[in-house]
């Protein structure tokens, strides 16, 4: 397969001033009609005209009415062409229900959705399908199905037949089309300039009691982005439609997102509090990217952080605004660390702007998006809030309607707050972790800190420049009070010095307060002092992970040598648990473990071959120590997570809940399940049903619950992928491929489906000791559904290969199965493009 570079750009060579589209719309027989006007690029030099095309037929194409023979290849054709500006019509042929890939025009559940992003557009007409040619469109859908949506404005409908105008210029990424027998939760929002929008949700027949919570989540967004960045909405209509059959969680297009029915549709007996903030974050992200990926896209697909790192920092903004900052600041980190670190650290790692891809769409990554949304985090951090507005400002005013790129965005904050940002720009182009350590010095009233930053190697880059790092401190006096409140230290030098003066007392440093940067802290901090920082730290997020901290090295411990559960940190642990002045959401984020993975990776770069079944089971020994430490405190605690209220998915009622289902999971480790059992038959909402359930599944004790919950809940897709996902993420590892492996023989195991598909093989994936199980079945469960589903449906076999990243950190006898795997895969002939790279990739 082709490598496609960064530097190799250029530009199209013509602009499209107007695209107009005819859908005649039929599942093996779909005809598309394509006019567009094309002029040369002034500022682009001549080249061939190509246009993209993959499995479509070309009927017939003329240019300025005359009939053309265009040179067809695999990826496209190739045409003679005036001079000057002309116009090309075409007549093609696709067939969506064949359409298995769920990108381009595809069927689901018997209606028609495109999925366009990143390259999809081309499986529905040729045209230049590249981020950079944007053009106004206007479609026409013919079809006896009866609602009929695409971009932009409705200009006109009848008897089989609706148009619509988009007057905004977009890539073809953005183009959108459904079709469906669908139902429409409508509702309206009132710009601040007042202009009135008209707002629907489309859902399958049936689903309609559950687009409230979206619908208000909508409407909070547009409110955010007009309060926060003075953005309004740009269209008469905003259309959401919910589909089954989708990769991900949802696309931007632009008026007509489109989301995976999980990422939309809720209800308080159907969704958990964490599947309503999900949502609410996901509207907010698809939302937000009308500004930030619409109307400013990128100039090609590796400027992709450009749109994603950005849109997410708004979203996860945005929900720090509505709930707790702190408790999202947490969830934010956790994730980071969890998604993040070991694809910066292992076989996958590259630039939050790679530098050359095959299949742009193994690039939407954790690295593209969450660390590309903490490099915006810094650079705030850096500028300071006022300047930070101010450029956005100035990048919304300078650059609306245009395809941007790295170097246009940091150039806006150059000009804005006048900083050479040249050595920032290595965050966007190094790939890897920094790990920063730390030397303390104390003299007479003045303590330093000094910092060493060292970035390792990662596949094609083996030496690392110093980066630009924030480093947020502050001092606690020995009394716990804040001694010097929070400084940003700035950190250009690969080995920097900064002195506090003035000092009374030789402070305890917090570091690194509110995960100021995406790096690894490398400090021997003796227990006490992370003892005295959970006690006493002004800082929530350091506080939580002086907690965390203290557990890993505890587990360590633990794994290692065999140790007790460190009594001392338990007991730490519980005088923060009893605070009732804290928030319990974030008491129930205090109480969490590290994740299995997250002690491999610990393990495993303190150069200790990590035993998953070792680490399990010192796991669960602390969680045991835990439960029976924390007995006599579980009924007060019980008490402050109980909701006097009607169940609402608010931070304050969530936050009671998760520390209730905390609290549960220790529970059930002291009474064998029967409390669990008694809130599994009384619960009225799907959080605490799960909540139970999940502490049955882990006792050992769900059968009858596992079978209640099937026969409630068998007719709700959604619902069943939590009954599938949920069997196997709590299994006991010894038995979770097997039940994994009988999982995927139910008949309800709809493995094209990718939301059930990812419920049974996400989860042993997930389940760490399960999937590295160690007689190797895990790997070979999941490695033979990848090759199943590889035909169908690349781009989600190729992203779950990423469960094999890590194959190189373990003992040899996995790290042979694992590679096994990994080469029958790649062995497979016809493997598609995006799964060869990912394995290629994983295995060199
Ligand atoms: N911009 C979108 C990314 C995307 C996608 C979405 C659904 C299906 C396939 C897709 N390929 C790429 C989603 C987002 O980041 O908002
Ligand atoms: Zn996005």
């Amino acid at each position: 397969p082709q490598t496609v570079y960064l530097s190799d750009y250029k530009p199209f060579g013509w602009r499209v001033e107007d695209v107009s589209l005819t859908f005649r719309l039929a599942p093996e027989a779909t005809r598309i009609l394509s006019r567009i006007r094309f002029a040369p690029d002034p500022a682009a030099p001549a080249q061939d005209f190509f246009l993209h095309g993959e499995d479509v037929s070309l009927i017939r194409a003329t240019i300025d009415g005359a009939e053309v023979t265009p040179e067809i290849t695999p990826q496209g054709l190739r045409c003679a062409v005036p001079e000057g500006a002309f116009t090309w019509e075409a007549e093609v042929e696709i067939a969506p229900a064949s359409n298995t890939a769920l990108e381009g025009l595809y069927m689901s559940g018997g209606m028609y959705c495109t999925q366009c992003e990143a390259e999809g557009f081309r499986k529905i007409t040729y045209y230049p399908d590249r981020p950079d040619v944007m053009a106004t469109f206007s479609v026409r859908i013919e079809s006896d199905l009866p609602v009929l949506l695409s971009n932009g404005n409705p200009t006109g409908s009848g008897d089989g037949w609706a148009e619509w105008h988009d007057p905004w210029p977009k890539p073809a990424y953005l183009f959108a089309l459904v079709t469906g027998d669908l139902r429409n939760h409508p509702d309206t929002f009132t710009t601040r300039s007042g202009k009135e929008v008209a707002l629907n949700i489309w859902v399958r027949p049936g689903d309609e009691g559950k687009c409230a919570w979206g619908m208000e989540a909508l409407k909070k967004s547009m409110t955010w982005d007009e309060e926060v960045h003075g953005r309004e909405y740009d269209l008469d209509v905003f259309n959401i439609v919910a589909v089954d059959d989708f990769n991900m969680g949802a696309m931007e297009n632009k008026g007509l997102n489109i989301f995976n029915s999980a990422a939309v549709l809720a209800s308080p007996e159907t969704a958990t509090d964490a599947n309503f903030e999900r949502i609410e974050s996901i509207i907010a992200h698809e939302y937000f990217h009308n500004w930030t990926g619409n109307r400013i896209t990128c100039r090609d697909w590796f400027q992709l952080c450009l749109k994603e790192g950005l849109t997410v920092f708004r979203d996860q903004q945005f929900t720090s605004d509505l709930r707790s900052a702190a408790v999202k600041r947490i969830e934010d980190v956790a994730q980071l660390r969890a998604r993040q670190f070991p694809e910066d650290q292992g076989p996958l790692a590259h630039p939050v702007r790679p530098e050359s891809f095959q299949e742009i769409n193994n690039f939407y990554t954790a690295t593209v998006y969450e660390k590309g949304a903490e490099v915006i985090g810094m650079l705030k951090r850096l500028v300071g809030d006022e300047a930070y507005a101010k450029a956005l400002d100035l990048y919304f005013d300078r650059h609306d309607g245009d395809a941007a790129t790295i170097e246009d965005w940091l150039r806006v904050f150059e000009d804005a707050t006048g900083r050479d940002l040249s050595q920032f720009k290595r965050w966007y182009s190094q790939a890897g972790t920094p790990r920063l350590s730390v030397e303390e010095a104390w003299d007479d009233g003045t303590y330093t800190l000094t910092f060493t930053q060292v970035t390792p190697p990662t596949p094609g880059q083996p030496d690392k420049a110093p980066q630009v790092i924030p480093i947020a401190v502050g001092l606690l006096s020995p009394n716990g009070d804040e001694a010097v409140p929070t400084r940003m230290l700035e950190m250009t030098e690969g080995k920097q010095s900064f002195a506090f003066e003035g000092l009374s007392a030789r402070p305890v440093p917090s570091i690194l307060r509110g995960f100021s940067a995406p790096v690894v802290l490398e400090r021997d901090v003796p227990a006490e002092e992370r003892a005295f920082l959970l006690a006493h730290d002004a800082d929530p997020f350091n506080r939580w992970d002086s907690s965390r901290s203290l557990a890993r090295e505890a587990l360590i411990a633990m794994i290692r040598d065999g140790a007790e559960p460190d009594a001392t940190w338990i007991d730490a642990l519980g005088r923060v648990l009893r605070d009732e002045t804290l928030d319990p959401a974030f008491r129930a984020l205090m109480l969490g473990l590290p994740t299995q993975a997250e002690l491999a990776q610990v393990l495993h770069e303190k150069g200790v071959t990590p035993d998953p079944d070792a680490i399990c089971n010192s796991t669960e020994a602390m969680a045991d120590a835990m439960a029976k430490r924390f007995e006599p405190m579980l009924d007060d605690l019980a008490a402050q997570a109980q909701v006097d209220a009607p169940y609402a998915p608010d931070a304050e009622q969530s936050g009671k809940r998760s520390l209730g289902g905390a609290v549960l999971a220790l529970r059930t480790r002291l009474d064998g399940g029967a409390a669990a059992r008694a809130q599994f038959a009384a619960a009225d909402n799907m959080t605490l049903q799960l909540s139970a359930l999940t502490c049955l599944i882990r006792a050992g004790e769900a059968r009858a619950e596992l079978d209640a919950f099937h026969d409630q809940w068998q007719g709700d897709r959604l619902v069943m992928d939590k009954w599938f996902g949920l069997q196997i993420a709590a299994a006991d590892p010894a038995e979770a491929p097997d039940r994994a492996k009988a999982l995927t023989q139910h008949p309800a195991f709809d493995w094209k489906n990718p939301n059930r598909f990812r419920a049974v093989l996400g989860a042993l994936a997930m389940n760490h000791a399960g999937f590295h199980h160690k007689t190797g079945a895990g790997y070979r469960l999941l490695a033979d559904w990848l090759l199943r589903l590889d035909p169908l449906n690349p781009q989600t076999t190729a992203r779950m290969c990423s469960a094999f990243q890590t194959w190189r950190r373990y003992d040899t006898g996995r790290q042979a199965m694992m590679k096994e795997q990994l080469e029958r895969i790649a062995a497979k002939d016809g493997l598609s493009r995006d799964t060869s790279e990912m394995v290629g990739r994983i295995l060199s």
